[in-house]
This record gives C-alpha cells, sequence and structure tokens, in this order.
C-alpha cells in the first residue's frame, strides 16, 4: 500500500507538470508556428550501423510486428552533405489545413465533418493525409515535402544522435506510447491520441524542430523502389515504441494511405 501511495503520489506530480509544460508549449506555438528552422548546409550522418541493428533485431526482433521488420535497410551509417533548406518547427496543424482547403476547395480529411476539424483540436497535427494530399498542401503553401535525407539531419545534427534530444531514450521527453507509466500520465491528461503541436518540449532536435520523435509520423519525398514503390514515413507516433522514434528509423507505407498516426512538416530550399 506504502508503494502504491508513494507511485500515486510522484505520478501525480508527474502528471501536473507533464500537463502544465503542455499548456505553456502550446502558447509558445502559437507564436513560433510560421517561422522555418535554417538547416545549415554540410556534412551529417544517417543510417544505422550493422552493429546497431543487429543489437535492434535482438532487442525487438522477437515481437510480433518487429519479427519481419526491415532493420536492414538502415544500414549503412555514413555521412552525407546536404545544400542548407528551411524545415518546418512543428508538424502541419489541423487549422493550416483547414485553410488550405478552404481557400482551394480541396477534399477534406475523411474524418472531418460539417467542412471542419473537431472542436478545439486546431493546433493539432492534421492526419487521414495521403502522400499526394501532403505534396498539395506544400504546393498552395510555397512549400514541399522533405527529403527523408532533410528530414534525418533536422532530427538528430551533425552528430548522429539516436534521438532528436540525444542517445538515450526518455519516454518523458516525446509523445510516444513507451513505458506503462507514460500511458498512464497520457491518459490522466486526456493525451491518447495525437497531440497539440509541441505538446512534449523535451522533443526538440538541436536546430529548435520539434515532435520528430513523436506525436505523428511523418511523410517525406523520398520513396523505397519496389512495385509499388513506397513513401518513407520518418518518425515515431503516439502509438509507437522508442524504436520507432529513432532518426535513423525507416517507415514506409503506400503513397495513398492515409491513417489517424500519419501527418507530416513541409521544407523549402534555403535559396528561394
Ligand atoms: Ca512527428
Amino acid at each position: 500500500m506504502r508503494q502504491l501511495k508513494l507511485f500515486t503520489a510522484v505520478s501525480t506530480g508527474l502528471v501536473g507538470l507533464s500537463c502544465l509544460a503542455a499548456l505553456a508549449a502550446t502558447g509558445t506555438t502559437k507564436t513560433m508556428r510560421n517561422r522555418m528552422v535554417l538547416i545549415p548546409a554540410g556534412e551529417y550522418l544517417t543510417g544505422s550501423s550493422a552493429e546497431e541493428v543487429a543489437e535492434l533485431k535482438k532487442r525487438y526482433g522477437k515481437r510480433d510486428m518487429y519479427k519481419d521488420y526491415p532493420f536492414d535497410r538502415e544500414v549503412p551509417k555514413k555521412k552525407k552533405r546536404l545544400k542548407a533548406f528551411y524545415i518546418d518547427p512543428y508538424e502541419v496543424t489541423n487549422e493550416e489545413y483547414y485553410r488550405f482547403t478552404k481557400q482551394t476547395g480541396y477534399a477534406l480529411p475523411r474524418h472531418w465533418t460539417g467542412g471542419r476539424y473537431e472542436g478545439s483540436k486546431g493546433d493539432h497535427p492534421v492526419t487521414y493525409v495521403s502522400q499526394s494530399d501532403a505534396i498539395e498542401y506544400a504546393k498552395w503553401a510555397g512549400k514541399r515535402l522533405p527529403t527523408e535525407d532533410e528530414w534525418e539531419k533536422a532530427a538528430r545534427s551533425t552528430d548522429g544522435r539516436v534521438f532528436p534530444w540525444g542517445n538515450r531514450f526518455d519516454p518523458f521527453k516525446a509523445a510516444l506510447a513507451d513505458s506503462d507509466l507514460k500511458l498512464i500520465i497520457g491518459a490522466l491528461c486526456g493525451v491518447n491520441s495525437a497531440n497539440s503541436a509541441g505538446v512534449a518540449p523535451g522533443d526538440v532536435s538541436p536546430y529548435g524542430v520539434h515532435d520528430m520523435a513523436g506525436n505523428v509520423r511523418e511523410w517525406t519525398a523520398s520513396e523505397i523502389p519496389g512495385s509499388p514503390p513506397m513513401a518513407v514515413l520518418k518518425g515515431g507516433a503516439w502509438v509507437d515504441l522508442s524504436v520507432n522514434a529513432r532518426a535513423a528509423h525507416r517507415e514506409s507505407a503506400p503513397k495513398n494511405a492515409r491513417s489517424h498516426i500519419i501527418g507530416f512538416r513541409c521544407a523549402k530550399d534555403a535559396d528561394d
């Protein structure tokens, strides 16, 4: 019983901190959302080494969802060089996507009713959008989707870090489903779906790009060849474990897929 009381006290304290942080972050995002972040030109580390992938297989390979997972497509870990580019600091929100549909008459996400998103979810990431929906939005906004390489550099910076904040996973940094405690906190906070952009202030890369480990998976402009070719998704979602939150993780989906766990952010050439 004493242990239960202690746990309750600790978790209640954490809930308070977590919810307050979320409120603070929401206020911040309103002023920062439209400013793109400049990712400077230069080298960065992409992918994972064969040893890192062997460790992932050892740790996750026996779970049903990762039994046949193609971790090997993260190999090799190597240096790449990219030109400078801009990237959105947050995932595209319902409100932003609503303005796009209003101006263009573009089809609404299928779960919207009455011509718009649900009530207070204007600052949540838009979901149920395909890669082509995301591309059309980006064109309207004078932007484009980031390539997989651009997305990965914006998340892990130049030092090859595993997560946007560093090499060590911390379930309190991102909107993920990685620990029972995090799930309890999420439930008490009403966080049981995609969250307000920037709900997890710790999920931020050295460049100041938010929600790259969690919240929703994100479309990129890149594809994995095949029949049919698949689009590369980066980052984890609120339903995912930490393995998906690694910046090197390469998820993929048919380009016309629409899901409650997939959204996107935009990029732009730096010389525009
Ligand atoms: Ca994300």
